[in-house]
């Protein structure tokens, strides 16, 4: 039976990210993809140009469409653009039931272009941090949302620790900006209350790193919908993104979007 997948996210006009970075994974993992798009953004490989958030009615009208006759098995959070699009998802998720959830806690580009209003991280905190089975932040994300530093792995565990005391069932801080000095290796680092296991990978010097954080979490919410644990798909995740940055396309001037075939065209390492 073919599962299915949400995501709740933006659109990058340009392929690389966002809801686009997000369909373009599910599909490479067999999975049927849906999405419910919270803005549109004109961007490049060089940087975002415009950012145009729906209204909040337009949010749930495209959520009430879907689970009325297309329920997902797995469900993802991508860039949510302010605290009324926050409540009002969560809200939704919670009446739902939609307990397979990944909350990418998406805040900017990698450009520096703002995608979550800075109020607004307090609602990812009270609303939607409880709610997920599994949450994804990269390390400034993970300290804007536990108002910690986190310069070593240590400080990162700790954050790890926060961030499952808020409500997440599983927490996976990425390490793709931990400081270059400090590692050759990209290791991410999953706390499910109880241990912590580590992901390692031989850190890519490339600028192609654009969507890296969305395909992650779509992969890990991929392989939910399959049935996969959290544990397997956080490890098919690291697979994924670590072929997708190693044979990276090419495309655009500057910061490229990371390759979705990678993984099936066997590039995985
Ligand atoms: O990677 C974060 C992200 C999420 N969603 C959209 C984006 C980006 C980064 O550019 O454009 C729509």
């Amino acid at each position: 039976m073919i599962k299915k997948a949400l995501t709740i996210a933006g659109s990058d006009c340009g392929g690389g990210a966002g809801i686009q970075a997000d369909l373009k994974t599910f599909q490479e993992l067999n999975v049927y993809g849906m999405s419910a798009i919270t803005a549109v953004t004109a961007q490049n490989t060089r940087g975002v140009q415009g950012v145009y958030p729906l209204s909040r009615e337009a949010v749930i009208d495209q959520l009430t469409s879907i689970a009325e006759d297309l329920s997902p098995k797995a469900i993802k959070t991508g860039m949510l653009v302010n605290e009324d699009i926050i409540y009002h998802v969560a809200d939704f998720v919670r009446s739902h039931s939609w307990t397979n959830l990944v909350v990418d806690p998406v805040m900017v580009a990698k450009g520096g272009a703002t995608l979550l209003e800075r109020e607004a991280v307090n609602a990812l905190v009270n609303e939607l941090i409880p709610l997920a089975l599994v949450v994804t932040p990269n390390i400034p994300e993970a300290e804007a949302l536990t108002g910690m530093d986190i310069l070593n792995d240590i400080e990162r565990k700790k954050a790890a620790m926060v961030l499952f005391q808020m409500g997440a069932k599983h927490v996976v801080i990425k390490g793709g900006h931990q400081s270059h000095a400090q590692s050759l290796q990209a290791t991410d680092i999953l706390f499910d209350g109880k241990r912590f296991y580590e992901f390692s990978s031989p850190r890519v010097f490339t600028p192609h790193t654009h969507g890296t954080g969305c395909t992650f979490s779509a992969v890990i919410t991929a392989q939910l919908a399959k049935g996969h644990t959290v544990y397997d798909s956080v490890q098919t995740a690291k697979h994924f993104i670590t072929a997708a940055i190693s044979d990276s396309l090419g495309i655009g001037s500057e910061h490229g979007p990371t390759n979705h075939w990678a993984y099936q065209a066997g590039m995985n390492v």
